[in-house]
């Protein structure tokens, strides 16, 4: 089987809809056919400032969203990112063949650290794409299902990849991105132009995965619409109502043109109503079963545990080869 390769940071207590429309769903599937590892990637959470014991909480907790969500930690690799010290461990050697000018051009670097300022913006934020190259590489990766937003690291992991292969004989499989297609990327419910984040700075038009239902649902029935009153897919004039009918088609599994249909000579109010539904009968299975797993940590960390050996194998394979391949001297 292709291998697979995704993660996501452990950034916020829950994950959001846009991240289960925009990964989880698509991983669940794809784990069917790949041979899938999927981190949890607490390593790159620390380039954004975080409490100690939340980080701790937030990665088991985003660990159980993945299994919730159907991730099923005996098929594909679910593991946490610390827990195999090869991913920082390449990321050295490959920050070694990475030119700094390169590493300058990434615009998630000029975006966050224009955001954070010069006093939060660490070295390790530079060097986040040399990490997530290594996780990649590290894997012998066929695929990366990632947004848009990541597209450039991937083809910075590409050229990485590609250059060390050159230099030190084949070494890494070179990756090819799946971007998220245009209807898999969800916006802001009080803003629909901007994507929905997990560290968005209001969380009133963030749909947590975790929330109380009635809460999703008291959002929903808030989200910001227009004045025309028709249901009706269309992007560029109506963003707020036509972000509502991804979502709604994506977690109902129906078809935009069918939702439509439905709520056609209907106010805003029903439909919204409608979608509140969906939202709150998609989330609380999966909220339910997160909770329980939750309530098991000794549990969830030996599976964690277990998955981890698993994917030390396959990294410590290609970290070795690097290791030769470089010229450093192997313990004996
Ligand atoms: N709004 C979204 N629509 C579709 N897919 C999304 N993803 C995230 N937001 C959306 C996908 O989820 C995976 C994890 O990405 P992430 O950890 O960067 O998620 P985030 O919620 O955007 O988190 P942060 O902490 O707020 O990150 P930054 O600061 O980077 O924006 C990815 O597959 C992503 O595509």
């Amino acid at each position: 089987k292709p291998r697979l390769y995704s993660g996501m940071q452990p950034s916020a207590d829950s994950l959001q809809v846009g991240n289960y429309i925009g990964a989880l769903m698509q991983w669940r599937d794809m784990q069917q056919s790949y041979d899938a590892f999927f981190s949890v990637v607490d390593l790159h959470a620390l380039t954004t400032p975080n409490d100690p014991a939340e980080l701790r909480e937030k990665t088991r907790r985003t660990a159980a969203q993945y299994i919730a969500a159907g991730i099923e930690p005996s098929k594909s690799t679910l593991y946490v990112q610390s827990h195999v010290s090869a991913h920082a461990e390449l990321a050295w050697v490959l920050s070694t063949v990475t030119g700094f000018g390169e590493a300058g051009r990434m615009t998630q670097f000029k975006d966050k650290s224009t955001r954070y300022g010069s006093d939060v913006t660490s070295v390790g934020l530079f060097t986040y794409p040399v990490l997530m190259a290594a996780d990649i590489l590290l894997y012998q990766t066929d695929l990366v299902p990632v947004g848009d937003d990541q597209k450039q690291h991937v083809e910075l992991t590409r050229d990485i990849a590609e250059r060390f292969n050159s230099r030190y004989g084949q070494t890494f499989r070179v990756p090819t991105p799946v971007i998220q297609q245009d209807t898999a990327r969800i916006y802001d419910l009080q803003n629909p132009t901007a994507k929905m984040s997990k560290s968005a700075e209001s969380d009133a038009g963030v749909l947590w995965l975790l929330d109380d239902p009635a809460k999703s649902a008291k959002k929903v029935m808030r989200a910001v619409t227009d004045s025309e009153g028709s249901v009706r897919y269309d992007r560029e004039n109506k963003p707020g109502v036509s972000n509502l009918l991804v979502i709604y088609a994506a977690l109902s599994g129906r078809q935009i043109p069918a939702i439509e249909d439905e709520y056609a000579g209907r106010g805003y109010g029903d439909f919204k109503k409608g979608l509140a539904e969906v939202v709150v009968n998609e989330f609380g299975p999966v909220r339910e079963r997160a909770l329980e797993l939750l309530d098991d940590p000794a549990e969830l960390d030996r599976v964690l545990a277990h998955n981890a050996t698993k994917a030390e194998t396959v990294a410590n394979k290609t970290l070795g080869d690097v290791y030769d391949k470089v010229g450093l001297l192997r313990r004996k």
